[in-house]
């Protein structure tokens, strides 16, 4: 498929900004310091980038609370900051996608403000006011994510408002014509400066039930999932009207698209499969990929993941590109959930898969969680249900780049700790280590570019046993076979006919046709 668009057969690579690399001395990353490190992007072969939060916000979530969607966070730079950094990376043939927080804003944002300072202000129903039950009480029984209750009470104007995360984040009302409006406005702002596309935030929040109704119970809760889980989401979320919404989002991008530079939209989503795939909309109206964030939880076996992975391209829509995510800003890293070794397998996999792949900064060095220590915890939501395992500050911490002071991170000490091996595990001892992570992933990814058949060839599953999963990707004559050993022990592993030569291997391990343990290869026909 010569004319599909770049996307397609692209690696996108997550950077979170506050962590990658700090150019000013305040322990906080930021624009030019991401610019500083473009290199270090080209060289590991990544094709896009995409940057959480770096608009102006009180960061009570960390920029996931935006005051103004069309400026840049002092802490991160300026808007020229951002325009030399978006050029720096077209000019090395990096695309950038940023951001989009559009179901909620900051409580500081001047909407907000407006909205609470009367009932009768225009802006009132830019967000979503109720009145107290009969009782006094929140209006319905829905939960935030972050815990509690989702209604805050307002005593000026004697009623409630909604956030479906922290009360510093009041969701907008995208059922009134002037929120829609001035929000696309936004895309198109920085559509206009050159941005090559959108990770939207919690696509699937943004439209709820008109009548507010309360949300059942959740039959399976247990006080160790959270607060956030008691009731289920099925009034809160995922409501028809929000299609309409990717919908016009969607025609944004085509607008701006041009051959080769198509413009990419892709949909934050925790839904179950089917009503996942419903984001890709009717005849390919909706967001290009709504993230696939089945590779992070899945049980590690191969009959487990041969059938997602067949269930998954199973549900695409006609048309539906598939996508694969190993790990996040919010998600425990691969290197903690699946062990060291089969942090390498995990990496081959997510690499390997038909579809988009995302990789998460660090995760190419095989970063473990961090160690925070209690007075150093920043995320509200640990500091709101304590205790739980719900902090992402582990996964959040500054990017090891070299042995020296603070890691080559900062000048100062970072916002977070480093991770604790980082004089051992970092960019410049894996960059001349054949056997790092680092090094696998830079194999992997060549042979991603080299390869059609990787990039966007054919799936198909030769075995799924056990410890062993193994498949084809075919286009055209290129054929690459991949088998892994999802386990610690040795397996046989049964090839196609004919004469294999190994590409890469997970280990130093040689490889004839039984897999050494956590070996994972790539294979091509000899010729
Ligand atoms: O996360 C949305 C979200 O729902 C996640 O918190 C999700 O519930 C959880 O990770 C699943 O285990 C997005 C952002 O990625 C997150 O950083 C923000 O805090 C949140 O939205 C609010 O904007």
């Amino acid at each position: 498929t010569p004319n599909a668009p770049w996307w397609r057969s692209a690696v996108l690579y997550q950077i979170y900004p506050r962590s990658f690399q700090d150019s000013d001395g305040d322990g906080i990353g930021d624009l030019n310091g991401i610019a500083a490190r473009l290199d270090y992007l080209v060289d590991l072969g990544v094709d896009a980038i995409w940057i959480s939060p770096i608009f102006p916000s009180p960061m009570a979530d960390f920029g996931y609370d935006v005051e103004d969607y069309c400026g840049i966070d002092p802490r991160f730079g300026t808007l020229a900051d951002f325009d030399a950094l978006l050029a720096a990376a077209h000019a090395r043939g990096l695309k950038i996608l940023l951001d989009f927080v559009p179901n909620h804003s900051s409580d500081q944002h001047p909407w907000f403000r407006e909205s609470r300072a009367s009932r009768t202000n225009p802006k009132r129903d830019w967000y979503l006011w109720r009145d107290a039950a009969p009782d006094g009480g929140v209006p319905n029984n829905w939960i935030s994510d972050f815990g509690g209750p989702a209604w805050e009470w307002d005593e000026a104007t004697g009623q409630y408002y909604y956030h479906a995360f922290l009360k510093e984040q009041p969701d907008l009302n995208w059922r009134n014509p002037d929120v829609r409006a001035a929000m696309l406005d936004v895309l198109r702002f920085w559509f206009a400066r050159g941005v090559d596309g959108f990770r939207i935030d919690v696509l699937w929040h943004m439209v709820k039930h008109a009548d507010f109704p309360d949300n059942p119970l959740n039959p399976a809760w247990h006080v160790s999932m959270g607060e956030m889980h008691r009731v289920l989401q099925r009034h809160s979320t995922d409501q028809p009207e929000v299609h309409a919404i990717a919908g016009d989002m969607r025609r944004i991008a085509d607008d701006y698209s041009t051959p080769g530079e198509e413009r990419v939209l892709i949909g934050e989503i925790y839904l179950p499969l089917e009503r996942l795939m419903h984001y890709y909309g009717q005849d390919e109206s909706g967001v290009h990929l709504p993230f696939n964030f089945q590779l992070i939880d899945a049980r590690w076996d191969a009959r487990t993941l041969a059938q997602m992975i067949a269930d998954y391209e199973a549900a695409l829509p006609p048309g539906g590109w598939p996508n694969w995510v190993l790990g996040n800003h919010d998600r425990p890293r691969s290197a903690t959930k699946r062990g060291a070794e089969q942090a390498r397998v995990a990496a081959m996999l997510l690499l390997t898969l038909r579809g988009t792949p995302t990789l998460y900064y660090g995760d190419e060095l095989g970063l473990e969680d961090a160690v925070i220590p209690p007075d150093r915890v920043q995320d509200p939501r640990e500091l709101r249900e304590p205790g739980l395992g719900l902090g992402r500050d582990p996964v959040r911490a500054p990017m090891p780049w070299d042995a020296g002071a603070h890691a080559g991170f900062s000048t100062a000490e970072p916002w977070l700790p480093l991770g604790a091996d980082w004089r051992t595990r970092n960019v410049a001892a894996e960059r001349d280590d054949p056997a790092s992570m680092l090094s696998l992933h830079r194999a992997l990814l060549a042979l991603r570019r080299r390869h059609p058949a990787l990039g966007v060839g054919q799936f198909r599953l030769i075995e799924a046993e056990g410890d062993v999963l193994a498949y084809e990707r075919v286009c055209g004559d290129d054929r690459i076979v991949v088998a892994l050993n999802l386990g610690a022990t040795p397996h046989p592993v049964i090839l196609p006919p004919g004469a294999w030569r190994l590409l890469l291997s997970t280990t130093p391990d040689p490889f004839t046709d039984t897999l050494a343990p956590n070996q994972g290869v790539i294979l091509q026909p000899e010729r």
